[in-house]
């Protein structure tokens, strides 16, 4: 039995087709370009090595998409409903070969660019005299701790966590050590001081970011985790929760002050006197 080959397909709306998947993709880039919407820029060094890695990446998956659109945009009109019988066509091994290796190529190379980067945050350890902060999170706060004038962090009990009664990280009033810890809701650093975070978590796996230092760690169960930042340029800038932690998630915020030493110097001195 013979089957009818079908009528023959329009010219016009493999044309309007092809049409929106150009002006799409032009809409699309021109975004890009214009940074209708981008990051606010960052404040320190190590942000700015992420920038340029972002923008290298961005450069070459820009272009690859603009190639693989317009493609897209020809082969759906040149190949329209000509009235013709459908070939088979069994693939192309030197094209398959060449776009595999050119992705690999691509990624490792990406990855090469970025390994600087990626080692001083995740390998290199902070610089020494570097001020430590202790990060804690919890359903759904934040809490910083710094060790106080003694430079010890005081014990801390899991059975005395209670955050109604003003010891939401559960510290051991018969430490000596715990006496002078400084628990703030906020966080101050110094502008252009090497800061430590040791980052833990109470309960389930938060993650601490502050868009503007482009830092993101995941606070993980039962591990207390390094990480190292020296931002330079004095502001408020907002710590945000970047793991669904809960139904309370959104609301999981608090600040950072990037300020000047004398300022900070002012802010330990008050937060010391509010201890006693
Ligand atoms: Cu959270």
């Amino acid at each position: 039995m013979h089957r009818k080959i079908s009528e023959k397909g329009s010219a016009a709306i493999a044309f309007c087709l092809a049409l929106i998947i150009v002006a799409f993709t032009v809409i699309t880039v021109y975004m890009f370009a214009a940074k209708s919407w981008w990051f606010p820029p960052a404040i320190s060094a190590f942000g700015t090595q992420i920038d340029a890695q972002f923008h290298r990446t961005l450069v070459i998956t820009g272009i690859v998409f603009v190639l693989a659109q317009l493609g897209l945009a020809w082969v759906i009109f040149r190949y329209r409903d000509q009235g013709r019988k459908v070939e088979f066509f069994e693939g192309n091994s030197t094209l398959e070969f060449v776009w595999t290796v050119a992705t690999v190529v691509l990624f490792v190379g990406l990855g090469l660019y970025g390994e600087h980067a990626w080692a001083e945050a995740h390998f290199q350890g902070a610089a020494p005299g570097a001020l430590q902060v202790e990060i804690t999170g919890q359903q759904f706060a934040w809490n910083f701790r710094y060790a106080g004038p003694d430079g010890k962090w005081g014990q801390t009990k899991p059975e005395l966590v209670s955050a109604s009664s003003g010891n939401p990280l559960g510290l051991d009033p018969r430490d000596p050590a715990a006496k002078d810890d400084i628990v703030s809701p906020t966080m101050y650093v110094p502008e252009g001081r090497e800061v430590e975070v040791l980052i833990r978590t109470q309960d389930v796996t938060h993650s601490f970011y502050v868009r503007e230092l482009r830092l993101k760690q995941d606070a993980v169960p039962g591990m207390v985790i390094h990480m190292h930042f020296n931002a330079t340029v004095p502001g408020e800038y907002e710590i945000a929760c970047a793991e669904l932690c809960g139904l309370g998630h959104y609301r999981m915020r608090s600040f950072l002050y990037v300020v000047s030493q004398a300022d900070y110097d002012k802010w330990i001195r008050d937060q010391e006197a509010a201890l006693q």
